[in-house]
């Protein structure tokens, strides 16, 4: 697909799915490092949601794990972050001083439950920090899924709404949707190992079940421009305490990139974390 197509239909559908971001024979690595890191962080995963659970706050359903900040933990898959596809699309949309606003790894695990229609932060309206409806018909955020177990109706492709993105609200927080129902127009993306599926942010989406007999392993990357204010994900920052914290809402917060793993980055790579690092870490 010619670059200019790719954003033709990110602009129409709302996502557009890049094949061959990782190489096909680099991504059981790449699969197997991060399947790792979530077993590791498996029980540290439940209890931070159950907390949030506990707070009354729609989580994802039983058999999602989710471990946000996964760059810490593994750099397998580092190299692909720049492909050339990715950058255009986003420099296209954002500019040069784009940057990552956060990594999430997910595993679905087999019979896990269905999940809600949403949008990604700062859309989703669970969220303590988010952008309330109705929205300005602006492209403010990229969610990028990164496919490290093929997506298909037996492994639970992603559910999407073609279109969607262009509403002017999503079903997360009610707003006269019912978030756990079937919708009519729902598609179920199927897509190959190594491929990134680029979407709005504003797309509503939602987990589907895996009905295969593996784990389905992906993740979820954000890339922003520089002007939208990610604050309200960092711990102990004046946003986040006066967002999250004091209003005791749910929060979506984004690990710091310790210096050390900072340094060790590719050069190329860098400028899309910058922003993010713990200098003491
Ligand atoms: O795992 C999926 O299929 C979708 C994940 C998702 O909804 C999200 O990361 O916001």
């Amino acid at each position: 697909m010619t670059p200019d197509r790719t954003l033709e239909k990110l602009d129409r559908d709302g996502y557009v799915i890049l094949e061959g971001v990782i190489p096909v024979d680099q991504v059981p690595h790449v699969r197997e490092s991060v399947a790792s890191c979530l077993t590791a962080h498996f029980r540290a995963a439940e209890e931070q949601a159950d907390a949030v659970r506990a707070k009354g706050h729609r989580q994802g359903g039983a058999g999602i794990q989710a471990l946000p900040g996964i760059i810490n933990h593994t750099q397998a898959f580092v190299p692909y972050l720049t492909d050339s596809r990715l950058t255009y699309s986003v420099q296209s949309l954002f500019g040069d001083f784009h940057r990552i606003s956060g990594t999430s790894a997910i595993a679905n695990h087999p019979g896990n439950d269905r999940g809600y229609w949403h949008s990604d932060w700062p859309y989703n309206q669970t969220n303590a920090a988010h952008i309330p409806a109705p929205y300005a018909d602006v492209c403010v955020k990229l969610s990028t899924l990164w496919v490290l177990t093929e997506f298909s109706p037996t492994t639970g492709g992603t559910l999407v709404i073609p279109g969607s993105h262009r509403d002017s609200t999503n079903p997360s927080g009610g707003d006269g949707f019912d978030r756990e129902a079937p919708h009519p127009d729902e598609i179920q993306i199927s897509a190959h190992e190594g491929s990134v599926i680029l979407f709005d942010s504003r797309l509503w989406h939602c987990v589907a079940t895996n009905h295969g007999d593996e784990p389905r392993y992906a993740m979820n990357f954000g890339y922003a421009p520089w002007w939208l204010n990610l604050q309200p994900q960092r711990v102990g920052s004046p946003d986040h305490t006066a967002m999250v914290v004091e209003p005791r809402g749910k929060p979506n917060e984004t690990p710091l990139v310790p210096e050390a793993i900072f340094a060790k980055l590719p050069d190329d790579v860098k400028p899309l974390f910058r922003h993010w690092v713990n200098p003491h870490g």
